[in-house]
């Protein structure tokens, strides 16, 4: 299928260089260059780059018209050139072929706006590089006019019976597709990308972004500290930028829920989880002023909400909770420690959504209690296989079935396993701290000295990175920054949502829109407008809608709460105020 693109390309790049030269006295410094058409990107694009060899390996002009999965359906792709690549092809320490794959879409109709798409999980695909903010519904990056780059950073997942469930972490065998993985893949791709958008154009990308969740998050986060000359603006959502510490927190839950029941399903069924989420809104969802079935002032709850007060005093009923469960609740919402108590990762709220019933990837009940995925009791199982095999060092197979999987995160250590995240090796020398977390992430003084923006916010209810991480994360930051990071960091807590999306929750929302804004027009996001999933998420409570309309709400910076102004619909935005 072969569009007029290049016909279409050269007037559409013209028009956008001469609006940079007007508006930005600086642009001009920025060399261009004839724009090459899609087809011809590769037999033209340089072959290598300060960071590394290049290899383009298709090119593809693709129409208007074609969708691809969008948060609640399809959504359509805009014309584009279409271009799949391999950076620093390798031969791995284990004997496997490696490189950085990558894909970028450079859309016909361009905004002069680069975006970096940061991916989830373990990496080792390449997901369309169509900018998915991962809580946005009805638009992406590629429709907004960026051209957008994805990456597998560095490796190829492997799948297969051999392989089974740990395909995705066999990369951490290898010591340079650790490092990939952690920071290094991005540190290569995002000065490519520019080259790659200034040969398709003829220009340089006038503004330059990264955006991601969960692990996509911390590379955002990473991308902060240690790229910061390479980004104008960083969008983190439900940053994992303590993962190896998160995964640890894995082997605590299985092991604290298993005390229940070892199937940890039936140790807490969903009608249990209900009634901890009702308790804790009974106790929490009015000291925010209002009663909407979400909580806003989620500090005052934690000293409010006490979970022992939903023990039995006799036999187990469908009003309280056993005191084994009570425990295992405790345990698991303080978070994993040593003999000696020392905290390995960190505390976690309770919030209204640790109840949502959603059998999914993101579900605080799929990643605690009861996964999607057959034989596995629980999502945070696979973290068995990135603790070995990536965390852990030197790595520590484990066979990829499910028993050998739930075993390794029974039998895990607290003493003797747990600080193998902080060890390093003659052939692995960087530990797993060192390469997943961003250097001196509380103190971003390139990011602030450059003028960049960043962007975080995290679902309270997500179970795999703990939203009060994140929150003591922001909190160090501020102090670092003199009280004022709000100047250029903000964190938006998003009441409710599980991890990247779900949960009683306005779980979408276009944080892409607010950066730019906030990047190229100074203007600061006071607030974002979250919309609920009504009649998508099941999690959502019917009544958050009216007049046919789906709840509204305005997320704001922490430490500002959304408050009632007291009249007006309580499921539109309009009545609401950041204070
Ligand atoms: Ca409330």
């Amino acid at each position: 299928m072969h569009a007029p693109i290049s016909a279409r390309l050269i007037p559409v790049a013209g028009a956008v260089a001469l609006l940079f030269v007007a508006s930005c006295a600086n642009y001009q410094s920025n060399a261009s260059t004839v724009p090459v058409e899609c087809t011809q990107l590769a037999s033209n694009f340089i072959a290598s780059t300060t960071n590394g060899n290049v290899r383009l390996t298709a090119t593809e002009s693709v129409p208007a018209g074609l969708t691809v999965p969008g948060m609640a359906g399809p959504l359509p792709m805009p014309a584009h050139c279409k271009v799949s690549g391999k950076m620093n092809e390798r031969t791995g320490a284990d004997g496997k072929p490696y490189a950085i794959g990558f894909e970028m879409r450079l859309p016909v109709a361009w905004s002069g706006r680069f975006l970096l798409q940061a991916n989830g999980g373990a990496d080792g695909v390449v997901p369309p590089a169509v900018g998915n903010v991962s809580s946005a519904a009805t638009t992406n990056a590629l429709m907004q006019g960026f051209a957008v780059l994805s990456s597998d950073a560095g490796h190829t997942a492997e799948s297969g019976p051999v392989v089974g469930l740990v395909g995705g972490n066999l990369f951490g065998m290898d010591p340079q597709a650790r490092l990939d993985y952690g920071y290094q893949a991005n540190g290569a791709l995002a000065p490519m990308a520019k080259k790659l958008i200034s040969s398709h154009y003829g220009q340089p990308p006038k503004t330059s972004y990264m955006m991601g969740c969960s692990n996509g998050g911390r590379h955002a986060m990473v991308a902060a500290s240690r790229y910061a000359d390479q980004f104008d603006g960083l969008i983190a959502g439900n940053p994992g930028f303590n993962l190896p510490k998160a995964a640890v927190q894995h082997a605590w839950d299985i092991q604290s829920f298993s005390a229940v029941n070892p199937d940890v399903k039936a140790a807490f069924p969903p009608a249990d989880m209900k009634l901890l989420a009702d308790a804790v809104l009974d106790k929490c969802d009015a000291l925010d002023g209002l009663v909407d079935g979400m909580v806003n002032n989620l500090a005052a709850c934690q000293k409010a909400f006490d979970v022992k007060a939903l023990q039995c005093t006799a036999g187990k009923t469908a009003q309280c909770l056993s005191a084994p469960q009570v425990i295992a609740l405790q345990k698991v919402f303080a978070g994993p420690v040593n003999s000696k108590g020392e905290q390995l990762y960190a505390d976690w709220p309770w919030d209204a959504g640790v109840g949502a019933s959603q059998i999914g990837f993101g579900s605080w009940r799929s990643w605690k209690l009861q996964g999607p995925i057959a034989g596995l009791p629980i999502i945070g199982v696979l973290g068995g296989g990135s603790l070995a095999y990536t965390f852990t060092t030197p790595p520590k197979p484990v066979a990829g079935n499910p028993p050998a999987l739930i075993k390794s995160l029974m039998e895990y250590n607290f003493d003797i396993d747990a600080p193998k995240i902080f060890a390093t090796h003659e052939t692995f020398k960087e530990s797993s701290v060192q390469f997943m977390t961003p250097p001196d992430a509380s103190a971003l003084r390139q990011l602030q000295a450059k003028g960049g923006k960043l962007m975080v916010y995290h679902g309270t209810s997500d179970p795999v990175f703990s939203f009060n991480d994140t929150r003591n994360w922001y909190e160090a930051l501020d102090r670092n920054h003199a009280g004022k990071a709000d100047s250029f960091a903000r964190l938006f807590p998003v009441p409710g949502m599980n991890h990247c999306q779900g949960g009683p929750a306005t779980e979408q929302f276009d944080m892409l829109t607010a950066m730019v804004n906030w990047v190229e027009k100074g203007q600061a996001p006071d607030q974002v407008i979250a919309t609920a999933l009504t009649g998508v998420n099941p999690d959502v409570p019917a009544n958050w809608v009216s007049n046919g309309k789906p709840r509204t709400r305005p997320l704001c910076p922490y430490p500002k709460q959304v408050r009632y102004k007291g009249s007006g619909d309580i499921n539109d935005a309009a009545s609401f105020a950041c204070q």
